[in-house]
C-alpha cells in the first residue's frame, strides 16, 4: 500500500492565490499574513507538487512599472528553476478592480472591455514567458443583478468577440497555448454568464477558433448549481474539451466554499478521480481551494498536504474498485458493460426494418432488478475503508 506521498509525477498544482489566500470573506478581514510567491514555490515543491499557477496580479501587483515587473518575474523564474517546479497555467484577474464592476469582456462600456482585453493579452504574454500552456478564463464579473441593465445576447457577442481576439493574439504570437473557460453559476454576481459546463460547451461551438478553447470545470461551481461534478467532467472529456480542472470541496446550496479537496462531496470526488484515472487524462490535477479561515500558516500547509493525499487515497480506492470481485459481480448484475453494445442492429442498411421485426417482452424486460442497492453499499464500504 502506498503511503500517499505525492511526487511531481502526480501532476499536482496549486494556484498562488490558493496558498496565498488570507482568509478574507465578505464579513471579515484577513486572518493570515501574506506569503511571498517565491516561498510558496519552495514550500509546494518540498511537499511534492508539480507546479504553481498564478493570476497576473498574484505575481505582479497592478500598477507595477515595467522594470519592477521584470524583476519580480525574474525572481519567480529563478524559484521555478531552483525547484524544478513548472507554471503550466496562467490567468488574469478581471474581477477585483472597481473598473470591472459592470463586467470585463461584457461590460457595457467598450472602453472597459478594451482595458480587460489589454490586461488579458499582457497576462497571456506573462504566461507564455513562464511556460504556461493553458490559459484559464473565469468571468467573475461577467454577469448582472439588475437584469434591465444587461442585454444578454449582446453580452454573449462581446464575450465571444473577446475570446476570439485572444485566440487570434495567441496564434499571431505563435504561442503554444489553449484557453479554458471556467463556468460558475453565481458569486460574486447575482447571475454569471456561462453558468455551467454545459453552457460553456455550447458557447465554444459558436466561437471562431473552437479547437483552441475548452473548459476548466470546478468542483465547487458545478456543485453550487446542484449538479454532479463528475458528470460535468465526463461530458467535457467526451467532447474532448477538458483542458484544465479545478479540484476542491463544496456542499450544495452554499456559498463558493473552495474547501480542501475531499473535505465535502467525497463520493463525487471518488467518481471524479476514478474517471480521470481511467481516462488516463494527461492534464494537471489542479487544486483551486484554500485553507479554512480559522487556520494559520501551518494550517495552509496541512491543507496542501490534505488535497494531494486525498487524491492519492481516492486513486488507490479506484484501483481497488477494479480489483474487488464482489464489486465486479455487482457491476455485471447492473449490466454496466452492456452499455458498450451498440443499440441499433446491424447491418446499417436494414437496421430500421430489423428493429421493426424485433419482438419485445416488455414485462420480462421490466421484471429484473439491477442490484444498485448492493452495488452502492459495496462502494460506500470501500470508501469507508472496511473492505
Ligand atoms: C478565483 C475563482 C476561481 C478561479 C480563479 C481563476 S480566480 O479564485 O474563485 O474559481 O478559478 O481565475
Ligand atoms: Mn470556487
Ligand atoms: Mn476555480
Amino acid at each position: 500500500m502506498s503511503d500517499y506521498t505525492p511526487t511531481p509525477e502526480d501532476l499536482f498544482t496549486f494556484g498562488l492565490w490558493t496558498v496565498g489566500n488570507r482568509g478574507r470573506d465578505p464579513f471579515g478581514h484577513e486572518t493570515r499574513p501574506p506569503i511571498d510567491p517565491v516561498e510558496a514555490v519552495h514550500r509546494l515543491s518540498d511537499l511534492g507538487a508539480y507546479g504553481v499557477n498564478f493570476h497576473d496580479d498574484d505575481l505582479v501587483p497592478p500598477g507595477a512599472s515595467i522594470a519592477e515587473r521584470d524583476q519580480i518575474v525574474a525572481r519567480f523564474q529563478r524559484a521555478l528553476e531552483e525547484t524544478g517546479m513548472r507554471a503550466p497555467m496562467a490567468t488574469t484577474n478581471l474581477f477585483s478592480q472597481p473598473i470591472f464592476k459592470d463586467g470585463a469582456f461584457t461590460a457595457n462600456d467598450p472602453k472597459v472591455r478594451r482595458y480587460a482585453l489589454r490586461k488579458t493579452i499582457d497576462a497571456i504574454d506573462l504566461g507564455a514567458e513562464l511556460g504556461a500552456s493553458v490559459y484559464v478564463m473565469w468571468g467573475g464579473r461577467e454577469g448582472v443583478e439588475c437584469d434591465a441593465a444587461k442585454d444578454i445576447p449582446a453580452a454573449l457577442d462581446c464575450y465571444a468577440e473577446a475570446i476570439n481576439a485572444c485566440c487570434a493574439y495567441i496564434t499571431e504570437q505563435g504561442y503554444a497555448m489553449e484557453l479554458a473557460i471556467e463556468p460558475k453559476p453565481n458569486e460574486p454576481r447575482g447571475n454569471l454568464l456561462l453558468p455551467t459546463v454545459g453552457h460553456a460547451l455550447a458557447f465554444i461551438r459558436e466561437l471562431e477558433y473552437p479547437e483552441m478553447v475548452g473548459v476548466n470545470p470546478e468542483f465547487a461551481h458545478e456543485t453550487m448549481s446542484g449538479l454532479s461534478f463528475h458528470h460535468a467532467v465526463a461530458q467535457a472529456l467526451w467532447a474532448d474539451k477538458l483542458f484544465h480542472i479545478d479540484l476542491n470541496g463544496q456542499v450544495p446550496g452554499k456559498y463558493d466554499q473552495d474547501f480542501r479537496f475531499g473535505a465535502e462531496g467525497q463520493k463525487d470526488a471518488f467518481y471524479l478521480v476514478k474517471l480521470l484515472e481511467e481516462a488516463e487524462w494527461l492534464g494537471m490535477r489542479h487544486f483551486d481551494a484554500h485553507a479554512y479561515r480559522t487556520d494559520d500558516i501551518a494550517g495552509v500547509w496541512d491543507f496542501v498536504r490534505g488535497c494531494m493525499r486525498t487524491y492519492l487515497i481516492l486513486k488507490e480506492k479506484a484501483e481497488r474498485f477494479a480489483e474487488d470481485s464482489e464489486i465486479q459481480d455487482a457491476l455485471a448484475v447492473a449490466k454496466v458493460d452492456q452499455l458498450g453494445i451498440p443499440t441499433l442492429p446491424e447491418p446499417a442498411e436494414t437496421r430500421f426494418a430489423t428493429l421493426r421485426k424485433e419482438t419485445f417482452d416488455v414485462d420480462e424486460l421490466a421484471s429484473y432488478g439491477y442490484g444498485h442497492e448492493r452495488l452502492d453499499q459495496l462502494v460506500t464500504e470501500l470508501l469507508f475503508g472496511v473492505r
